[in-house]
C-alpha cells in the first residue's frame, strides 16, 4: 500500500460563481481524493495580471488539504477533470486568462516533483499572496521542502504589509453554505 501524503490544493475563480463552483468541487474532490483534513478561509483579492491592469473580476482563493495515498500523477488528473466540470477551457496563446475554476497541486507531502506536465511545489507559490494567505490558515509551520521556509516565513518576506493588505473580504466557508451572499465580512475591506 503506498504512503498517505498531505496533499494541498489550490483554488482559484474570477468567471461564473465561484463560491458555489467551489462548494460543487469540494465534494468531488473529497469523493476522489479522500477526506478533507484542513480548509483555509476563501479569500476575495484583485486579480493579479500579466501588464498589471485591474482588467479582470476580482479571484476567489482557498486552499484544501486532503491525506491521501494517491499518486501524484493521478491526482493530477484527478484535478484537471474537476476543471472539466466547469467547463474550464484553456487556450494555449492566453496566460492568466480569467476562469471558472483552477485547480493547483501546491504540495504533496514532502515530495519534490520535476516532470513533464507536473512540478511539486507549485513553483510559483512562493510568489503568490493570494496562495500563501489561505496555507496561512491551514499550514503555517509547514516548511517547504526545497528552500526548508516556513509559510509564515515565505508569506511575511513576500509582502511585509501582510495578508490583510490583499483582502477585499474574508469569510469562512460552512460545508453547506456555499451562497456568495453568505458570511461575507467586511472586516479587511480595503
Ligand atoms: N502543472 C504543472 N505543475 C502543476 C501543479 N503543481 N499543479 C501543469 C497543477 N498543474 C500543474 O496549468 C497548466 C498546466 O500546468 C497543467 O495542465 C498541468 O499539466 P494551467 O492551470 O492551465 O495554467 P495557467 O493557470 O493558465 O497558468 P499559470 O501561469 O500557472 O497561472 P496561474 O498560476 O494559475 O495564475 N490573481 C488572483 N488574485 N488569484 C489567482 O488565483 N491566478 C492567476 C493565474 C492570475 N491571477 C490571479 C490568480
Ligand atoms: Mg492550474
Amino acid at each position: 500500500m503506498s504512503e498517505v501524503k498531505r496533499l494541498y490544493v489550490g483554488f482559484g475563480a474570477n468567471l461564473g460563481d465561484p463560491l458555489a463552483t467551489y462548494g460543487l468541487a469540494k465534494s468531488i474532490l473529497e469523493q476522489k481524493l479522500g477526506d478533507i483534513v484542513a480548509e483555509s478561509k476563501m479569500y476575495e483579492s484583485r486579480a493579479l495580471t500579466l501588464d498589471g491592469s485591474p482588467s479582470q473580476t476580482n479571484y476567489f482563493n482557498a486552499v484544501i488539504a486532503f491525506d491521501t495515498d494517491i499518486a501524484a500523477g493521478r491526482v493530477l488528473q484527478i484535478l484537471l477533470e474537476t476543471e472539466l466540470v466547469f467547463k474550464r477551457k484553456r487556450e494555449d496563446s492566453v496566460r492568466w486568462a480569467p476562469r471558472p475554476i483552477d485547480l493547483d497541486i501546491l504540495f504533496y507531502g514532502d515530495s519534490v516533483i520535476s516532470e513533464e506536465g507536473l512540478t511539486v511545489p507549485h513553483p510559483e507559490l512562493q510568489n503568490r499572496d493570494f496562495v500563501l494567505c489561505p496555507l496561512l490558515d491551514i499550514a503555517a509551520e509547514f516548511k517547504h521542502p526545497v528552500t526548508n521556509d516556513t509559510i509564515r516565513a515565505l508569506e511575511s518576506s513576500l509582502n511585509s504589509r501582510g495578508c490583510i493588505r490583499l483582502i477585499i473580504r474574508s469569510f469562512e466557508i460552512a460545508a453547506e453554505q456555499v451562497d456568495a451572499s453568505a458570511g461575507i465580512s467586511d472586516e479587511f475591506s480595503v
